[in-house]
């Protein structure tokens, strides 16, 4: 039994009313792509069976460590969240799986919970541990790290914290558990940088050897922040080595906003792949630092030719192509289900975008060093509006060809505000 949100005639109307132009337009770009001899049925059925994950902490407004401003009939907890969850994909029909992170989505009874979701049409992604922050009657503080901590019984107690993510994630139908640590130092010398990385290693491997065979242990890498001198796992280099010793179910997972400055992103992810390590993305954007952006609002560009690269590893499946996809946002002025069904749409077009490559012509190019022809087989592809094509595999799912009109015309936040209890001031998440 399904318990959708949104009138499923509300949604039918307002398709209806857009129907004759989205022919007109889709026929057109078919026309368009056919001269290139391009199919765009075929693409449309890539488009349809693409999907993205939502983070669960994503429904509800972000904020920074200065403030955070909520909105009227914001999410309290993960039953409103997967609600929220739930309009997105009803709408997008690209977002099936919530990633929760524990113990902000922890419940008694997690077998209901996945029937709750299933119920709205969800099931479950990564599961996400928490040991950056501590927790109102924890044993052990994180404030000297957690899986790398210099105390012994801190660094047990966050194992054992992501293995009870494991247990959970077994229970909601998960196959991914991510971890990401904040460990790391403020001040040069306040900790042996080899020391650290040897007793992050030992952990980690306590967490892998309780992961089941089906599944993956991702390792995500992030430069500074909360640490700003040094930090465990602050890039692809660590994350790789890491993940190489743990062993084949240990991969490496790239948050677009994790990265220095001006770092060549795409690359990482050619060489992630190359090496079988390729284990999935928090798609954001960034324009200063881990900023959260909504996917595409700054750098439309780099986030196509992440998928380009996809697009290519995919082609080339060395060890297995199987990333995991999931959004990992702070909506800090926005209405979260605005702001992802919008990103939904941006990493959505940019896989699109990247299926219309003409891969034969640039690796032509490529090999005779021919370097404005490859560059204009990527920017063929990149400059055509491939906006037709995922509104007509999302209303032929029976999701919204206008997503944020049909949204706003529901009135679905308004009805929320009535309902739900308001969220207090605070600072906001990381
Ligand atoms: C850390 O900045 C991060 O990107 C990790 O994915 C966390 O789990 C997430 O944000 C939530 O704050
Ligand atoms: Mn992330
Ligand atoms: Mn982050």
């Amino acid at each position: 039994m399904t318990n959708l949100p949104i009138s499923d005639d509300l949604i039918a109307e307002a398709n209806a009313r857009e129907a004759a132009a989205l022919e007109d337009e889709y026929g057109a770009l078919g026309r368009k792509l056919e001269r290139a001899g391009i199919d765009i049925d075929t693409i449309k059925g890539k488009v349809a069976r693409f999907s993205v994950a939502v983070p669960s902490w994503g429904a509800g407004r972000g904020g920074t460590r200065f403030a955070k401003f909520p909105i009227a009939g914001e999410p309290t907890n993960i039953h409103e969240k997967l609600e929220d969850c739930s309009v997105i994909n009803q709408l997008s029909q690209m977002t099936p799986r919530v990633s929760p992170h524990f113990p902000w989505d922890k419940v008694s009874d997690f077998g209901a919970l996945r029937e709750e979701a299933a119920s709205l049409g969800l099931g479950f992604d990564a599961v996400n541990s928490n040991t950056f922050q501590d927790q109102k009657n924890q044993a052990h503080s994180y404030s000297t790290g957690s899986l790398s901590s210099t105390e012994a019984p801190t660094r047990e107690q966050a194992v054992e914290h992501n293995i009870e993510c494991i247990e959970i994630g077994k229970q909601l139908g998960s196959r991914d558990l991510t971890v990401w640590v904040g460990d790391g130092t403020n001040f040069p010398g306040q900790q042996d940088l080899a020391r650290s990385f040897d007793r992050y290693l030992d952990a980690a491997s306590q967490i892998y050897a309780a992961l089941p065979d089906d599944w993956r242990m991702l390792l995500e890498h992030k430069m500074f922040e909360p640490a700003f001198y040094s930090t465990v796992i602050q890039d692809w280099g660590s994350s790789i080595l890491a993940a190489q010793e743990l062993g084949p179910k240990a991969k490496c997972l790239v948050d677009l906003g994790h990265h220095a400055p001006n770092v060549n992103i795409e690359q990482i992810v050619a060489r992630l792949h190359r090496f079988g390590k390729l284990g999935g993305f928090h798609f954001n954007d960034s324009k200063y630092g881990d900023d959260d952006l909504d996917s595409g609002s700054i750098n439309p560009h780099q986030l196509f030719l992440v998928f380009n690269e996809l697009i290519e590893a995919e082609l080339n499946p060395r060890d297995g192509f199987n990333p995991s996809y999931m959004i990992d946002q702070s909506h800090n002025v926005t209405d979260p289900i605005e702001s992802m069904m919008s990103s939904a749409e941006a990493i959505g077009q940019c896989y699109a975008k990247a299926l219309l490559v003409d891969r034969e012509a640039l690796h032509l190019a490529q090999e005779a060093n021919d370097t404005m022809m490859a560059f204009q087989a990527l920017r063929r592809a990149y400059t055509i509006d491939v906006a037709p094509i995922l509104a007509k595999a999302r209303v032929e799912a029976g999701g919204a060809m206008d997503v944020l009109g049909v949204y706003r015309e529901s009135r679905y936040r308004d009805r929320k505000a009535q309902e739900r209890e308001a969220v207090g001031l605070g600072a906001g998440i990381v």
